[in-house]
């Protein structure tokens, strides 16, 4: 089935991380959705936004600045839905409850081995999902509202690290929606990037004293641990200068690990190879990738990870 035929249906959309780019792209689709429908002359369809997983700061933020209501998945009546569209989620990271319903994915992560599907629109060359949502908006002839232009923007500066891992395509599309927009890159930044809280910097300054480091083949290999800003952290790290990094984070159900390389370098293959062979699971882009595993199999993964580099660099 396509886009058109999905929206026939009632959907739950739902996302695995609520990052900016997943909560961009809800607010994009939730758009879509609507002038889609209206041109399609079809009635609406009911929908409802949740995560399997969790919400973060940052995406937060967009709910709110786009008026976006969201509900835990547990207030969700699962029953009521027989389609579940994922948002910057693939069907390896989601609960067992949801894998029975009919699943159609929009994402840009490395393409895993979906089993029945009901649609897919799955481009790992595109910078973010919001981009992905862009080319159905272009697709159908719809210009999307300032609003959604902005959401579509913030997916892919929060996925680009503010353009810095633009392809030469996302230029061109960032290009049109400011021009299009008439809205300017600098206020965009300054409304969603405020100096980061003092507890997060302490946490990269944290995840920066422990780090470990390992040299192989001529390439630096960064090992630390942190309870909580993983990500950032791990994102920190590899600026100081190192060509991978794998921050270990034990969370309360499961051991988490962060990935983090240079651009050639596919960690991701690495990641997803190893959780599955530690029955947890792990996935996402070439050079920025995580994986979950069960509590006290976490130091396992990264000397799992470690000789599997030996291979690579
Ligand atoms: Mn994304």
């Amino acid at each position: 089935m396509d886009i058109k035929d999905l929206l026939k249906h009632e959907l739950v959309v739902a996302a695995h991380v609520g990052d900016m780019d997943a909560c961009g792209a809800m607010v994009s689709f939730r758009e879509l959705a609507r002038k889609l429908a209206e041109k399609l002359k079809i009635q609406p369809k009911r929908l409802e936004f949740t995560f399997s997983g969790a919400l973060n700061k940052e995406g937060e933020k967009i709910l709110k600045m786009f008026d976006l209501k969201t509900k835990l998945m547990d207030d969700v009546p699962l029953e009521d839905f027989e389609y579940i569209l994922l948002l910057d989620t693939q069907t390896n990271v989601i609960p067992d409850f949801l894998s029975k319903k009919k699943i159609f994915v929009i994402d840009h992560h490395v393409k895993i081995d979906h089993k029945n599907v009901a649609g897919e629109l799955i481009d790992e060359k595109a910078a973010s999902t919001t981009e992905i949502i862009y080319s159905l908006f272009k697709e159908n002839k719809i210009k999307p509202t300032t609003n959604a232009a902005k959401a579509i923007i913030y997916g892919i500066i929060s996925d680009t690290a503010g353009m810095r891992f633009s392809k030469t395509k996302t230029f061109g599309i960032m290009h049109e929606l400011l021009s299009e927009g008439k809205l300017e890159y600098q206020s965009l930044l300054a409304e969603i990037y405020e100096e980061k809280d003092i507890s997060e910097r302490i946490a990269w300054l944290k995840a920066a004293r422990r780090a470990e480091v390992k040299q192989i083949n001529n390439r630096l290999v960064v090992i630390s641990e942190i309870g909580a800003f993983e990500s950032s952290s791990a994102t920190k790290l590899l600026a100081l200068g190192a060509d991978v990094v794998l921050v270990f984070s034990g969370k309360p159900n499961e051991d988490r690990i962060i990935g983090r390389a240079k651009p050639g370098i596919n960690l991701a293959e690495i990641f997803t190879h190893v959780a599955a062979e530690l029955k947890g699971s792990g996935g996402g882009h070439m050079a920025a990738c995580a994986m979950n595993v069960p509590n006290e199999k976490g130091r396992t993964a990264i000397s799992m990870v470690l000789s599997n580099l030996k291979n690579v660099l």
